[in-house]
């Protein structure tokens, strides 16, 4: 999967070389380029913003910059028709399932967002031209949409072929089957007094299987009760 970046603060995204993430660009299985915006700002002193017009508080993004910036992106732009995400308080609400969907683009375009946003027509002349989505990563205020991209590349990213080296973790994760996951200990068997659940030490793997499944439904319905609804 090829994806790109538009960003004032490109150091944020250094995060991402590292773990599985950095593991999957060195294999070639995530291709991530990121943009400092300001390198496509028309001034010497690489201005991307300026006053609201029609007055108000803070500074709105303004669209020339990000022209110029996506304009590059996807010039050259063959088969693949990529998908513009701009994170934002404002859009949909990021899911696991919007995790999987966006897991089958070849190809997503990351327009990080600061101030009090971008200006509107930004989002206008790309969504006639192209597939534009506005995602939120929940209800709560960021100061940008750099925390918000990480987030979703990685969700997104580790979900891609190869890149979690046993795809069963992937399956046993919250969310993944609509519940919560169920408590997981190691060795020793006893530590400070508090041993391990016997019934892990059983050998009995059906058994195991069916405590798990409890303590899953136990744990959704105590801190996410509304998971259960759906
Ligand atoms: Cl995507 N951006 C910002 N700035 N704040 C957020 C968010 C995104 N999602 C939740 N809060």
């Amino acid at each position: 999967m090829r994806i790109d970046v538009v960003t004032i603060f490109p150091g944020y995204f250094d995060a991402l070389e590292l773990s599985l993430m950095g593991k999957a660009r060195d294999r070639g299985l995530i291709d991530l380029n990121v943009h400092d915006l300001r390198d496509s700002a028309l001034d010497k002193h690489r201005t991307v913003d300026d006053t609201p017009t029609g007055g108000g508080a803070g500074m709105v993004m303004t669209p020339e910059p990000w022209g110029h910036a996506l304009d590059g992106i996807l010039a050259g732009e063959d088969a693949a028709d990529p998908l513009i995400i701009f994170p934002s308080p404002a859009g949909d609400v990021f899911t696991q399932a919007m995790a999987r969907e966006l897991a089958h683009e070849s190809h997503l375009v990351f327009g990080c967002g600061r101030y009090e946003g971008i200006d509107q027509r930004v989002f206008d002349e790309y969504a006639e031209r192209g597939r534009v989505r506005l995602v939120s990563i929940g209800d709560y205020v960021l100061n940008g949409g750099e925390v918000a991209s990480i987030a979703m590349i990685e969700a997104i990213g580790r979900l891609l072929p190869g890149v979690v080296g046993n795809p069963d973790s992937l399956v046993e994760e919250s969310h993944e089957s609509g519940l919560l996951e169920y408590p997981s200990y190691t060795k020793p068997a006893e530590w400070r007094e508090r041993r391990v659940p016997d019934i892990l030490l059983s050998g009995n793997h059906a058994a195991i299987d069916k405590w798990r499944h409890e303590q899953s439904v136990e744990r959704t319905r105590r801190v996410r009760p509304d998971l259960l609804d759906d």
